[in-house]
């Protein structure tokens, strides 16, 4: 740690304050020529647009800089609540563009670049994604505190800094191939790295009892090897207000006194081992978005970012209250995203009672008001535990607490059910058995005081099943919040014609207040709108498919004026992207069997990455691979059917696909997709969602209207009523097009070359088992297909449902979502920024 601090608090703060940065066209060239320049030492002779982009970032950067102080000293001066929001996932995708639109200058910087012989969209595309996660959980994350600097809440992100995020997916002979991504390998202009604010993170030794100078006892954990964790901010602005919060992400570096002690006793080799282990923390973003339960590397990863997010808390604390935690609960609070962080709770037990010198009520009564828990799954198999046996080798002080926090809880819940065994042993936060295991999701209910899912149905299942128990000794704890997007990125800055055509209609405060775009639903009636409407979708589309062309060096021969149909997300067995492969194959059929007359053409678009170790997720895109190569090439299908599968589908991928789309695919099975959030980008760009009643689709629809959504499928109840008697065989025995789609891929047709490559894709589906009943919606999803296409044919009735799904969008804001996370579990205050 630099020990210069003396010298630095001397500074005078006027003599570093600097003049106001300028927000004209000149001032924005003069600093790029600054940065190109002299600083990156590039010239005219430059073969990439990287450096101009880094440049240019550079002045844009600087003129955060300020606001961020601001931001930064307003919540101080104010000593105002504040709230952290820790997730082991941000998913911020690029950073430039959205800077220049929260800071109002895209024009006059386009402008700027321009003058100089530059594109701007060159430099914006030049970026690398910041892909710190691995989907929806990930992403909602960064929607999130997008809204918040815009609502102008104090709340800081807290995450890891990893080396290596979400892989590269490449597709070679049809199959997924992963590369690493080394996205931080040229730098990364966003971030500053604060050193001054690192914190020492415990791991292994053991626990003992020692005396303190007062005479109590106290637990001290010792013995430990220890990792630094070493903040990096970036500024997260808000749209057009002066604010700017903060992302700190915590990187895993080797602590001196760790290497010091080994190279001491002479085990160099030891030492620079140790070093790799310490580092190796957050080098690499876990790809599964189900959980893979058990690796001990994830564990640390979790508890790294827990006691570092809450030391940085505690430190900020105590820096200004001292050792008074009487108002602490009064003025923090911490939003768990998932189980991830949720060993937070049995830290900040450790850090108030251990270091703070606390007793257990007291440091409980903290705890479980500080904390609030969000849950992103009902599926069983993803949620987190972790086996005793691990915790107590790694977090031995950890586990002690956990098994006292469980004691105090059994002896409540045993006071409300009295000698229900059963129930308490269900609802243990340790599962006994042959290993015993701590089940995080139940550990994160016991210590929040608020529990919340991510949509309306989602909620409702948690309360009625996976979490029935909790909920009935504790209903007011359990509360919904609809996620949302962001409509900055994924409608303002993803989609410029369309959010420029919707201002000059409606005027521009639907960016802030997204329910305003209510006011265009007169304009459905307007031929003259609509036609504008329709040119913009059409010019989307036209230049999507020159992107394909470019990237994939396709030769396909695409018609804009065919149907996108899209479904782009992880590639899952319960989203079910085999159902709309099935789809796709009873299409082509048909096309064979000269049952055209009645069709639309259609342009199909599946894209998503499979977990590396998720088998059938792999064998999902070899299949639509091959399914695509055979319709593709099949002279027959010209002009009427493509199947294209999007390869490396990421945030940047999803900014220029979602203007381009017509239909957007929600195909998940009934209560299995907690919420969802593609649907809602897509819904606001004017796309009509085919879906099943699950998650946020409910909702979508809802607000749409039946009229303006294509609904299938059965519901959750109809799912579940039919398990134990689901026969998928006799169902395709009973459906002549189902029977001729299994014929094709039984047959062989689409794996000549690779025979019975699918055979455990197709006996997935055909088995009574089968968790997803994919079958038991093929022949409600095809005739809804169908509905799909007689009113595409009406060109004007589909542009008239395009303008009502965005104008209905407007509950699907985060701006909302953070409204009700602020009004019901943060309470937050909202703090105008004072600029001097
Ligand atoms: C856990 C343990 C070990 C390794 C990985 C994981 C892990 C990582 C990521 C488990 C789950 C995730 C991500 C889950 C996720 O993205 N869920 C989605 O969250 C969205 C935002 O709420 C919802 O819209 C989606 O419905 C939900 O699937």
């Amino acid at each position: 740690m630099p020990n210069d601090q003396f010298v630095i608090s001397k500074l005078n703060p006027s003599i570093i304050s600097l003049p106001e940065q300028g927000m004209k066209k000149n001032d924005f060239i003069n600093d790029f020529k600054q940065y190109y320049v002299h600083l990156l030492g590039r010239d005219e002779h430059c073969q990439t647009p990287y450096y101009a982009g880094e440049a240019l970032s550079l002045a844009i950067r600087d003129r955060l800089m300020e606001r961020w102080k601001a931001t930064h000293l307003t919540y101080k001066n104010n000593d105002c609540r504040r709230s952290y929001y820790l997730s082991m996932e941000f998913l911020m995708g690029r950073t430039l563009s959205n800077a220049m639109l929260n800071l109002g200058v895209t024009d006059t910087v386009t402008q700027a670049m321009y003058d100089l012989g530059i594109e701007i969209e060159e430099l914006i595309s030049s970026e690398q994604d910041a892909g710190l996660g691995n989907g929806g959980l990930g992403r909602l994350a960064a929607c999130l505190i997008d809204s918040c600097a815009t609502l102008q809440l104090p709340v800081i992100g807290y995450g890891l800094r990893y080396e290596y995020g979400m892989f590269t997916q490449n597709i070679v002979n049809g199959e997924q191939i992963e590369k690493p991504d080394h996205w931080l390998r040229q730098g990364n202009v966003w971030e500053i790295e604060r050193l001054e604010y690192s914190h020492s993170i415990k791991f292994g030794g053991h626990t003992e009892l020692q005396i303190d100078e007062n005479g109590k006892q106290r637990h001290c954990w010792i013995a430990t090897s220890n990792i630094l964790a070493v903040p990096f901010d970036t500024p997260i602005p808000g749209y057009q207000n002066g604010t700017v919060n903060t992302l700190r992400l915590w990187k895993a570096v080797a602590t001196e006194e760790f290497n010091l002690e080994e190279f001491n006793a002479g085990d160099y080799a030891e030492a620079v081992a140790a070093k790799i282990t310490a580092e190796n923390v957050t080098m690499v973003l876990y790809p599964n978005d189900a959980n893979e339960n058990g690796k001990e590397l994830r564990l640390r990863q979790q508890y790294f970012l827990a006691s570092a997010s809450l030391q940085d808390v505690i430190a900020h604390w105590t820096m200004m209250h001292g050792n008074d935690f009487s108002h602490f609960a009064e003025k923090r609070c911490f939003q768990l995203n998932d189980t991830h962080p949720s060993i937070a709770i049995a830290e900040l037990m450790r850090l108030l009672m251990d270091i703070h010198g606390l007793m257990w009520d007291e440091a409980w009564t903290i705890t479980t008001s500080t904390m609030a828990y969000t849950n992103h799954t009902l599926l069983p198999e993803a949620l987190e535990k972790w086996p005793v046996k691990l915790m107590q080798r790694l977090l031995p002080r950890l586990m002690d607490i956990i098994f006292e926090i469980n004691r105090h809880f059994i002896t409540e819940a045993s006071m409300h059910w009295p000698g229900d065994s059963e129930r308490l042993r269900r609802m243990s936060i340790v599962e006994e058995g042959e290993e015993q295991q701590v089940r995080m999701a139940h550990l994160a209910i016991v210590g929040s005081f608020s529990v919340n899912g991510v949509a309306r149905l989602h909620t409702e299942l948690l309360q009625q099943g996976l979490f029935g128990d909790f909920y009935a000794l504790w209903p007011r704890k359990f509360n919904n919040k609809t996620n949302g997007v962001t409509p900055r990125r994924w409608l303002a800055a993803c989609n410029p014609e369309l959010a420029s055509l919707i201002t000059e209609t409606i005027g521009d405060g639907w960016v802030t207040d997204l329910m305003q775009l209510k006011k265009l639903e007169p304009y459905a009636e307007d031929a003259q709108f609509r036609h504008r409407w329709r040119a913009i979708k059409q010019a989307a589309k036209q230049r999507l498919i020159d992107h394909k062309q470019r990237k994939h060096d396709t030769k396909l021969h695409f018609n804009v004026d065919a149907l996108f149909d899209v479904q782009v997300k992880r590639i899952h067995e319960y989203k079910r992207q085999l159902l709309n492969v099935l789809h796709v194959i009873h299409l082509y059929n048909g096309i064979k069997k000269g049952d055209i007359e009645s069709r639309v053409p259609r342009c199909v678009l599946i894209g998503g990455k499979a977990a590396p170790g998720y088998r059938m997720a792999k064998k999902i895109i070899k299949l639509i691979n091959n399914v695509a190569e055979i319709i593709n090439s099949d002279p027959e299908t010209e002009n009427k059917l493509i199947l294209l599968f999007l390869q490396d589908y990421r945030v940047s991928a999803m900014e220029r696909i979602c203007p381009g789309v017509d239909l957007s695919e929600q195909v998940s099975t009934a209560g299995k997709e907690a919420s969802g959030t593609g649907n809602m980008k897509l819904m606001m760009n004017g796309a009509i969602t085919i879906g099943t009643l699950d998650g946020a689709n409910i909702e979508i629809r809802e607000e749409v209207g039946d009229e303006n959504f294509f609904l299938f499928g059965l519901t959750e109840e109809q799912v579940e009523a039919r398990r134990g008697h689901y026969d998928p065989v006799a169902i395709i025995d009973q459906d002549k097009d189902l029977q001729q789609v299994m014929h094709l891929l039984e047959s062989g047709y689409f794996n000549q070359f690779e025979p019975g490559l699918f055979d455990d894709l197709i006996g997935s589906i055909k088995s009574p088992n089968d968790p997803w009943m994919t079958i038991a919606d093929f022949r409600s999803f095809a005739e809804a297909q169908k509905r799909v296409e007689d009113a595409y044919r009406d060109k004007d009735q589909w542009t008239k449902m395009s303008i009502l799904n965005c104008a209905n969008s407007g509950k699907f804001s985060t701006d909302r979502t953070i409204g009700e996370y602020n009004r019901e579990i943060w309470k937050l205050t909202p703090q105008p920024v004072i600029h001097q």
